[in-house]
């Protein structure tokens, strides 16, 4: 019994363990004493609706002004329904998409009836938090009285400069939209952020049954962390090193397009279009502060929400260094390693590549293309050939220097940590590019042949930078010790006969003077 519960013990998750990212610091006891220990961290999901800054559009498309009676699809021909903008009750502004509804008591905008058929009824509804935001759950938007036949949503992620399709809704993709309707369901890793056209919320069901309309974030998260969404720190992992995957859930504005309105499930009837509108009771918008891991609160202040940042940065975001901070270049916080993260870009590859990937058989993020001769899984190492300036950072563009051994003088184009190259035989230098005490260079050190002291060039030689011995007229070998016998050198020739006949002079001479004896 006792093992199994030690490991019950061992395993237990501890609440930094979780994977929440909740916690950015914690003051720790180690061996070297006590000290901060930095963690990535986010803020919970909020509510964002109650911040967000709402307009409609085109001006005057919201009822009441002049006031107008209509009617429901359910009770067609009883238009005894008012919307008045100057009776409060009789009202139905935009602020009513984005209170809090009571249990069967809700709220709603409503646009102005179709009246002005076959002139399409259009609306657009605009959100803007002034804050970039993560989407954590679905976007869902209740319609009363019928959802849309044709709508799209749209977002930005520049405080509205720019605009892209979220995804397209439509009773008929094909006919609405040119696109092939697709579902959630349809996607796989591969393409989960790829913007859809959806026929599941367009048609009617009865305007009592089914009201909502999703953007379907939890559904997108389940393709990595499982069905029930437990295991986040996949779909994390993946955020990280999927390029495009982070930004697809992130938003500073968003908006829905109403194209055209409920129609029953029939075809427009001319006779009766006071029962054409738009009526919408809640946007529930459920996202987090984008504090790019540096803040784990995010509160709203000056008009709009700020990141309350740590790990000495700034920002609305944090997404700079504080102002004495500055001497290192900043970074976002990373979710990797799992499950704590680190502050400061465990996997981000210090400047040299933009670009992470995922293996997925090994589990681990990695630097793609290294630049700045850098290498290795978060380009912290320099390649080969080149060694680390130890007085620069790790994210300096100058981080690695270049050996430059000599091709000739060393034995590679390695060096170690200092800059110094391994030498051949004979070569010396941190490069390797001069010779040793006895050795000479060309293309590579070689020993000596002549020098001053043991290795003397005779005969009246000299020395040449101790490659060879310049010798004197009649003299050759290395160190000129031998006299040359060749056609333009008689003397040698009438030399050495001379002296053969000198020789055999004098043996005669001898056996001549024995003979006479
Ligand atoms: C709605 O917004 C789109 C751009 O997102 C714009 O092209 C269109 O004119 C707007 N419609 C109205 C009625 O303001
Ligand atoms: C948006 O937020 C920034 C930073 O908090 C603030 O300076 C600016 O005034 C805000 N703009 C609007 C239109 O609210
Ligand atoms: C996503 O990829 C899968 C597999 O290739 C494919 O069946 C599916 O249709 C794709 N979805 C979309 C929306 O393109
Ligand atoms: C923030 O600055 C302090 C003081 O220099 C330093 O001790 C700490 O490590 C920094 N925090 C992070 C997350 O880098
Ligand atoms: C950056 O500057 C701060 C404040 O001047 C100092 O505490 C910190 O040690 C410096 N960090 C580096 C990496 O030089
Ligand atoms: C090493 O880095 C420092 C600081 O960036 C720089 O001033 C120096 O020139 C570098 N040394 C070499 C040899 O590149
Ligand atoms: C690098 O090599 C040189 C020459 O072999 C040696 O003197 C030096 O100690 C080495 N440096 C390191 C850090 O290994
Ligand atoms: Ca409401």
């Amino acid at each position: 019994m006792l093992p199994l519960f030690v490991l019950l013990i061992h395993y237990l998750p501890l609440p930094l363990a979780l994977g929440h990212y909740d916690i950015c610091k914690s003051w720790v006891t180690s061996d070297d004493g006590p000290s901060w220990e930095y963690y990535a961290c986010q803020p919970k999901s909020m509510v964002m609706k109650e911040y967000a800054i709402i307009k409609v559009d085109p001006p005057g498309i919201t009822c009441g002004d002049p006031s107008e009676y209509f009617c429901t699809h359910e009770n067609p021909y009883l238009c005894s329904d008012e919307c008045d903008a100057s009776t409060p009750d009789l009202a139905h502004p935009s602020s009513h998409m984005v209170d809090k509804d009571e249990e069967g008591l809700a709220t709603y905008w409503q646009s102005v009836t179709w009246k002005r058929y076959p002139e399409p009824l259009v609306a657009n509804i605009t959100m803007s938090w002034n804050k970039t935001i993560e989407l954590t759950d679905d976007i869902v938007v209740t319609f009363e009285y019928g959802r849309p036949t044709v709508m799209m949503l749209e977002k930005s992620l520049d405080y509205g400069r720019s605009w892209h399709p979220y995804q397209y809704y439509a009773d008929d993709c094909i006919e609405a939209f040119g696109m092939t309707p697709k579902k959630v369901v349809n996607l796989i890793a591969s393409n989960i952020t790829r913007v859809l056209c959806t026929e599941e919320y367009s048609r009617w069901a009865g305007s009592k049954k089914e009201k909502n309309v999703l953007f379907e974030v939890r559904e997108r998260f389940a393709i990595f962390a499982g069905p029930d969404l437990r295991k986040m720190e996949n779909l994390y992992t993946r955020m990280e090193s999927t390029k495009g995957l982070k930004d697809f859930f992130t938003l500073t504005n968003l908006r829905l397009r109403l194209l055209r309105p409920a129609l029953g499930g029939t075809y427009v009837q001319r006779d009766n279009l006071r029962k054409y509108f738009y009526a919408i009771s809640n946007i529930e918008v459920t996202a987090r502060c984008k504090c790019n891991l540096h803040a784990n609160a995010c509160n709203f202040r000056d008009g709009a929400l700020q990141c309350e940042c740590e790990h000495n940065t700034t920002g609305q975001d944090c997404g700079r260094c504080k102002k004495s901070f500055r001497n290192r270049s900043w970074r976002s916080g990373s979710y990797t390693p799992i499950p704590h993260g680190s502050p400061n870009a465990y996997c981000e590859c210090y400047g040299h590549s933009s670009r992470c990937s995922f293996i997925d058989f090994l589990n681990v993020v990695t630097c793609v293309s290294c630049k700045h001769n850098t290498r290795g899984q978060h380009c912290q190492h320099c390649r080969l050939g080149f060694y680390r300036n130890v007085s620069a950072e790790l994210d300096d563009e100058n981080v690695c220097i270049q050996c430059n051994c000599n091709q000739h003088g060393s034995e590679h184009e390695r060096c170690n940590e200092t800059g110094d190259c391994v030498c051949r035989p004979g070569a010396t230098g941190t490069k390797c590019d001069e010779c040793l005490l006895g050795y000479h260079w060309r293309q590579g050190c070689h020993s000596n042949v002549c020098d001053d002291e043991l290795l003397i060039c005779q005969n009246g030689g000299t020395c040449h930078q101790g490659q060879r011995c310049i010798c004197s007229s009649g003299f050759k070998g290395s160190l000129c010790q031998d006299a040359k016998c060749d056609s333009t050198h008689r003397n040698c020739d009438s030399a050495s006969s001379t002296m053969v006949m000198s020789i055999l002079l004098l043996v005669c001479t001898l056996l001549l003077s024995l003979e006479g004896i």
